[in-house]
């Protein structure tokens, strides 16, 4: 299925049922991943700093529980700009591991940009850019499988699934793993509710941005005509079930039409499409999910202020 038809598909479902949903994974066009890269420098997104100082100060002892003796590759689920990844990069090609790097996104433009800087950075580094989704990755991974393995799934990516879905995603990783291979999976804990909020609301509406960036790629790949000036962004925290979730609510009674799928789409003054799924999960949900997805916790790796933990897996 092309790019193109399943974002359509999405958008007939998705605006056909009542709530309205899309899904956040279309979200990273090239102006949305480049929106998702200021979203991580804004003051507000402690997650990207979190998962940072984890790297910085631990990343000997995250690839020594690792083990970085045999060959091995390492595979990025999601790389975007490998911010942190470099981190652990620039530490194996100090000790002169053994290793490939394999960076998948589900954006074209930021893999390309990245797999070039990389080029140069590391002249000998092997590096292979996959545009593809997580599944397509996954598939990959099964086919490719000589090497031993680190997946890093980082910067709470994981946290875009429901806690269900979540696991349907662990238990298909899992069936691509050798026994040797290791996950390490960075997820983002439950803290302070207006910390989490305001990270998903930011003051300088890059958010805001990049959740109507949504209906501008619709507008641009299936010719439609939304006004996104009658649309505003809303996100809120549920501290109860630890779900971020974000909306894009209409301001008016109004009608969309969209030409690729012959259809017009209505909204109530006030309807909202629910758009993303930001998950917060504690300590103690980790371990019961990793259980119940027959991983074992080799290692958890979390900052000075237990904000963010880095979960090393094996299956
Ligand atoms: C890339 C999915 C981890 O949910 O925190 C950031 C995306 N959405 N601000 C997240 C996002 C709004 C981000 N992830």
């Amino acid at each position: 299925m092309s790019d193109e038809a399943s974002l359509a598909q999405n958008v007939a479902q998705g605006l056909s049922q009542i709530p309205k949903t899309l899904s956040s994974r279309f979200f990273y066009d090239a102006k949305g991943s480049q929106l998702f890269q200021q979203i991580m420098a804004l003051p507000e997104y402690y997650l990207t700093e979190l998962e940072y100082q984890i790297f910085k100060k631990q990343r000997k002892e995250i690839l020594y529980a690792f083990g970085t003796q045999a060959p091995f590759q390492l595979i990025d689920l999601g790389a975007g700009d490998a911010y942190k990844t470099k981190l652990l990069l620039q530490e194996l090609v100090d000790q002169e591991a053994h290793f490939s790097f394999i960076p998948l996104d589900i954006s074209q433009e930021p893999l390309h940009q990245l797999v070039e800087e990389l080029g140069h950075l590391y002249p000998h580094l092997p590096v292979t850019g996959l545009a593809a989704d997580y599944f397509q990755g996954l598939h990959w991974l099964n086919e490719h499988s000589k090497d031993r393995k680190l997946v890093l799934f980082l910067g709470s990516n994981i946290g875009n699934f429901s806690p269900v879905e979540a696991e349907g995603f662990l238990l298909k990783l899992r069936s691509s793993l050798a026994p040797q291979d290791r996950l390490l999976i960075g997820i983002d804990l439950r803290k302070d509710p207006r910390k989490i909020r305001l990270a998903y609301d930011d003051s300088a509406g890059v958010t805001a941005a990049f959740n109507l960036n949504l209906l501008a790629r619709i507008n641009h790949e299936l010719q439609a005509d939304f006004d996104l000036d009658q649309f505003e962004h809303f996100a809120e925290y549920n501290p109860i079930s630890g779900t971020m979730r974000s909306y894009l609510v209409s301001r008016q009674n109004q009608e969309v039409h969209v030409k690729a799928l012959n259809r017009t789409f209505h909204f109530e003054a006030w309807e909202a499409i629910h758009t993303e799924n930001s998950h917060k999960y504690s300590l103690r949900e980790i371990q019961e999910m990793a259980k119940r997805c027959h991983l074992a916790i080799d290692d958890v790796f979390t900052d000075a202020s237990h904000g963010f933990a880095d979960v090393l897996l094996r299956p």
